[in-house]
């Protein structure tokens, strides 16, 4: 749902060009100063939705050096930060007329127009074959399913890959060592690992759900946190619905994956899935005491 309201409300912004452009044609023909923020602004928009169509498409992945998301968020956040600008400039202040009933009419218009663009767009897609049209309903496209090989090695912002030799995870306090391995209750999970970046991959996963590795929770939360510092927070009542994963595909975790320990988090986007994990601690601290996204 949020991805299609994303998706139609970027079209329409393609559909307000025509009438847009005529403003913003006589405000440039005035010539004031502070005009070439208009001019990044018109840029950075361009920049952002075009982006956004490349990405959907599937058929570039990269914009020089940037990978095509990049590119697309990045604009999006210079567009959002220079529209704000534009209006401290030219400050329009609301009428009441902005609520009648022919305002309203063409905001119903604008958006089953913008609904038709984006279904004409969507089997336009899957007509062409382009690779576009096996996204999921989040948008990303398939990468690497049942061949964890092919699956990329994402690190949100700021981590790198750490090299660990052995397992050694602090669970409530007990350390968990290799030779511990062969005692937990294993199970394989098929699970499907969604990056907010744009991509999704499906795998059988090798772990052991929470709820069994700790047994009753009555607290809060499971605090999981990396090597690398990096960390999330759990409802307590998730346990039976998250997994310690050793290995993927029948193998032991590559390096890039989260060798020795990760988190599977079916149905949570990929920044859930804590790499490289070398505690998890059940606390009182509640799951929503935290930033939505982690911070680097
Ligand atoms: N420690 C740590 N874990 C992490 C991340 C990170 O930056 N650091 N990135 C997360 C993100 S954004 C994603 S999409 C997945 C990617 O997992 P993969 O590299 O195994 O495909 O790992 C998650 N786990
Ligand atoms: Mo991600």
């Amino acid at each position: 749902m949020a991805a299609v309201a994303h998706g139609a409300i970027g079209l329409s912004f393609l559909l307000l060009v025509p009438w847009k452009s005529g403003v913003a044609r006589s405000g440039f023909r005035r010539r004031r100063k502070g005009a070439i923020w208009s001019v990044a602004l018109v840029v950075a928009v361009v920049l952002t939705i075009g982006s956004g169509l490349l990405q959907v498409t599937g058929t570039t992945r990269h914009i020089g050096t940037l990978a095509t998301m990049q590119v697309h968020v990045g604009s999006a956040v210079l567009s959002v930060l220079l529209v704000v600008w534009h209006y401290i400039r030219h400050p329009v202040r609301p009428r009441t007329t902005d609520l009648s009933r022919r305002n309203l009419l063409r905001v119903g218009s604008l958006t089953v127009g913008s609904g038709v663009v984006l279904a004409g767009w969507e089997s336009t897609l899957g007509g062409l074959g382009l690779p576009g049209g096996e996204r999921r309903f989040t948008g990303s496209h398939e990468r690497g399913s049942g061949n964890p090989a092919m699956m990329p090695v994402t690190q949100w912002f700021t981590d790198s890959v750490p090299r660990l030799d052995r397992l050694q995870v602090e669970v409530a306090g007990r350390v968990l060592g290799p030779d511990d391995l062969s005692s937990l209750p294993m199970e394989t999970v098929e699970a499907t690992l969604d990056c907010t970046g744009g991509w999704y991959s499906t795998q059988q996963w090798a772990g052991v759900r929470l709820d069994r590795l700790l047994g009753d929770l009555t607290s809060e939360s499971i605090h999981v946190h990396s090597v690398t510092g990096y960390e999330r927070r759990f409802p307590a009542r998730d346990a039976d619905r998250l997994w310690l994963a050793f290995e993927v595909g029948g193998q032991p975790l590559s390096a890039g994956h989260g060798y020795p320990a990760r988190i599977v988090a079916p149905d949570r986007r990929g920044f859930w899935w804590v790499k490289w994990v070398d505690s998890v601690t059940v606390s009182n601290t509640p799951a929503w005491l935290q930033p939505p996204f982690p911070l680097t």
